[in-house]
């Protein structure tokens, strides 16, 4: 294991520079793909990069590969990475951890005075939040071929956008059909990222050594009633879309609270009501659903129950619905050489560490589809994320970088 010292201040600093970069007043962020601040913050992240002296590309989507050269150039690098987009009144470190703390890590590296064989990347996904397009992991997706070509031209945004014409008013001009980088892209893929959740804060255990990313399913649902008059029109007579979104919704509910998996879950996340006036009678809502279990059966399972469940309410209350997938994606594993290997590094580091589950979906569970990966976490505080509350401290932050620096040292030689 390589002697690789971590600039913490160095890196705070820049965590607090990209978080100038948001839409909503700190401490909310919010970087939408695409937007004017999502593309100034790419902005800084490659002048980042450039002062370190490494190289970057940018694929025809967006997705940022910052490189530092190793001995051997033609082996697979070893790569890590994550996002920096950032849903509407969020924190500053979803994300943020794993492209900063990547370059952090090789910026370390590289002042080690040592060259690792492989070359090493940190690689800045587009879009990994579903906020824009309703489909998460755009850019990681694109990267493992699991989005085609014509699904990517078929994505709109929530106000009638189409992604191509977004993508290139944003500069990206590329044709599409060179995204995917097929299996023999890198050796090795470790992401770093906050907990999101509570665990290893309440247990006191510094570093989370991620074993599995759940299976999730995004839909949009779409309850077509009948409006009218909130005076006149008797309630034996209605066909009202929100009290059968309502109602659904609390069905959706129950599916995952009386589901035997604890790992169930499921949010409705988004619910509007049209046209949303005082004295009239909904005749349409659209709401979201997004369901995760660890296991991909149990979320299959959630999906048949909850689409069992909205074909009853629209029979019962004489409405009718349209449902649009936006994604099903499996559980994604770790490789076992680099959970050890992380495990390694953190016992060297002399910190405390423990295997767990990921709650949240990442970037990493569509690079699992082109090599081995596993991911490290770091502890936030009360598990707050996605709120501006979100928070990780100093010395977490130190102790993931350096646990990261020291496991892609190891799988670079
Ligand atoms: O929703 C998620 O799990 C991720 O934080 N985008
Ligand atoms: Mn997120
Ligand atoms: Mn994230």
């Amino acid at each position: 294991m390589s002697s690789i010292t971590i600039n913490c201040n160095r890196l705070m600093k820049d965590i607090e520079a990209l978080a100038a970069f948001s839409d909503m007043p700190a401490p909310a962020m919010c970087r939408i793909l695409y937007s004017k601040t999502d593309m100034a913050a790419r902005g800084m992240i490659k002048k980042l990069a450039e002062a370190a002296g490494f190289s970057w590309r940018e694929d025809a989507i967006g997705n940022l590969f910052i490189r530092m050269d190793g001995n051997n150039p033609q082996l697979p690098p070893v790569a890590t990475g994550s996002h920096t987009d950032a849903i509407p009144n969020s924190g500053k470190y979803d994300g943020v951890l794993g492209v900063l703390g990547g370059l952090e890590a090789m910026r370390a590296i590289k002042e080690s005075g040592r060259m690792p064989l492989r070359s090493l990347e940190t690689i800045m996904f587009t879009a990994e939040e579903p906020t824009r397009f309703g489909v998460g992991c755009i850019g990681s997706r694109a990267l493992a071929g699991a989005i085609s070509e014509t699904q990517l031209l078929q994505l709109q945004d929530l106000d009638g956008n189409a992604f191509e014409a977004v993508r290139a008013e944003a500069g990206f001009k590329a044709p599409l059909n060179h995204l995917p980088l097929g299996k023999n892209c890198y050796s090795h893929f470790v992401e770093l990222h906050i907990e999101q959740g509570p665990n290893l804060e309440a247990a006191g255990t510094q570093i989370g050594i991620v074993t599995a990313i759940p299976a999730s399913t995004t839909m949009q649902i779409c309850i077509t009633g009948e409006g009218g008059h909130a005076g006149t029109v008797m309630m034996p007579n209605r066909r009202d879309a929100l009290m059968a979104a309502a109602e659904f919704a609390l069905k959706v509910e129950a599916i995952a609270k009386d589901n035997t998996s604890s790992d169930a879950v499921a949010t409705i996340g988004k619910f509007e009501a049209f046209p949303s006036a005082s004295n009239s009678i909904p005749n349409e809502v659209i709401l979201t659903v997004d369901i995760r279990d660890r296991r991909s059966e149990v979320r299959d399972e959630m999906m048949a129950s909850i689409e069992a469940a909205l074909a009853g309410i629209c029979k019962e209350r004489k409405v009718t619905s349209k449902t649009v997938v936006f994604n099903c994606d499996p559980s994604a594993e770790s490789d076992e050489e680099i959970l050890s290997i992380v495990e390694a590094s953190a016992s060297q580091l002399g910190l405390s560490h423990t295997r767990m589950v990921s709650r949240a979906f990442h970037d990493t569970a569509f690079m699992a589809r082109l090599v081995p990966v596993a991911m490290i976490f770091i502890p936030c505080a009360n598990g707050y994320s996605h709120r501006p509350e979100e928070y990780a401290s100093p010395d977490d932050i130190e102790n993931g970088v350096a646990v990261l620096a020291n496991t892609m040292w190891e799988l670079a030689n």
